[in-house]
């Protein structure tokens, strides 16, 4: 994810990097660019806007055009905006004294909402908790099942109330089994649908009374752009989103959409997916992302990252492509000294 977008990135900081002296009409082809570069990564067009402006006001401003440094305060303007559309929220899970801790899980079908319920699971079960795991898509036995799988791959506790297939009535009996076990976090797996649907709705907004979960991550596949984004409006408004967990990075997404996320819904990004593996899952550091997608534009003494790679790459060969690029880039790092 990214490639592309950090790739223009790189093009727009060479074209200025060295430059002593910037002028408006400079700047302002600069930001010409960087435009296109966030459209092309179908970054949503109202958060380009915005994005453009704020950068513009920043850079503008004659102690920037005049400093001894213009082209890296222009840059730092840019990653920090960049920053910014991130919000100053932090990654994870939000803070609460509840035991058990509920987490509902939501999302459309396929998106990853069981997956990353085991990858969630197991995380917490690596930060000394004792999750308990419920599946309420009772529509398709298999996803039961998946469920099951995912939890013992994980290690974790599965609630399995032989012959009840009511999703309410599995989510309270979930909840009566943690507290007579000692399960301090009771995470609901869902069901998803292709589209929203009002009974879906009903049905996650009975789930979540009985449950009062402390978080309501939505599942969010990067794969699906802009799509993912009106969904996340849609399934913040009836049941109040905290956070958004963004699936599959490891594909060859644009990364608009995790980039307008925020911006768009007021939700902030709490955790990134980033392959089928139950280790493939991290909180979500936005200063990170930011510095991974601007690691070669912005570093400060190199005329040129490594070879470019191609944005037509299937997921696999970018993960491979991935790590060849990191380790490389950590050599190029040490001998540069950024
Ligand atoms: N590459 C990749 N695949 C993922 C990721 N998360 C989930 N998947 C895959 O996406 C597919 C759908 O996942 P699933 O958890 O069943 O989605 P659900 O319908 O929302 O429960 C499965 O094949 C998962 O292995 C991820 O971060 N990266
Ligand atoms: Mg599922």
């Amino acid at each position: 994810m990214f490639d592309a977008l950090s790739n223009r990135l790189q093009d727009v900081f060479q074209s200025i990097k060295g430059e002593t002296r910037l002028t408006a009409a400079t700047v302002e082809s600069v930001l010409r660019e960087i435009r296109l570069a966030l459209l092309e990564a179908d970054v949503n067009f109202k958060v380009v806007k915005a994005f453009v402006d704020r950068v513009r006001d920043r850079a503008m401003d004659q102690a920037v055009l005049k400093s001894l440094t213009p082209s890296q305060q222009v840059i730092k303007i840019v990653r920090d905006e960049l920053l910014a559309l991130f919000g100053d929220a932090k990654g994870g899970l939000t803070e609460t004294a509840a035991r058990p801790r509920v987490i509902v899980m939501l999302g459309l079908q396929g998106s990853g909402k069981t997956t990353t319920t085991g990858k969630l699971a197991k995380w917490l079960a690596k930060q000394g908790r004792h999750p308990i795991v419920v599946s309420t898509d009772v529509r398709r036995p298999a996803a039961i099942q998946q469920l099951a799988i995912v939890a013992q791959q994980a290690g974790v506790r599965v609630h399995e109330p032989v012959g009840n297939m009511d999703p309410v009535s599995r989510t309270k009996s979930a909840l009566a089994e943690a507290k007579a076990v000692g399960n301090d976090v009771v995470i609901v797996d869902t069901a998803g649908r292709l589209h929203i649907d009002d009974e879906l709705m009903q049905e996650l907004v009975a789930i979540r009374e009985v449950a009062g979960p402390t978080d309501v991550l939505y599942v969010a596949d990067a794969m699906t752009g802009q799509d993912a984004i009106k969904s996340a409006g849609e399934f913040n408004a009836q049941m109040g989103v905290t956070g958004v967990v963004l699936t599959k990075i490891d594909g060859d997404a644009r990364g608009g959409a995790a980039l307008s996320v925020v911006s768009v819904v007021g939700v902030p990004i709490a955790f990134v997916g980033s392959g089928e593996k139950l280790e493939d899952f991290e909180p979500f550091h936005a200063d990170r992302f930011v510095s991974r997608m601007l690691a070669w534009a912005t570093c400060c003494r190199c005329s040129r990252g490594p070879k470019r790679s191609s944005t037509r790459a299937t997921p696999k060969s970018w993960k491979r492509r991935s790590a060849r690029v990191d380790s490389r880039w950590k050599t190029f790092a040490i001998s540069c000294g950024c």
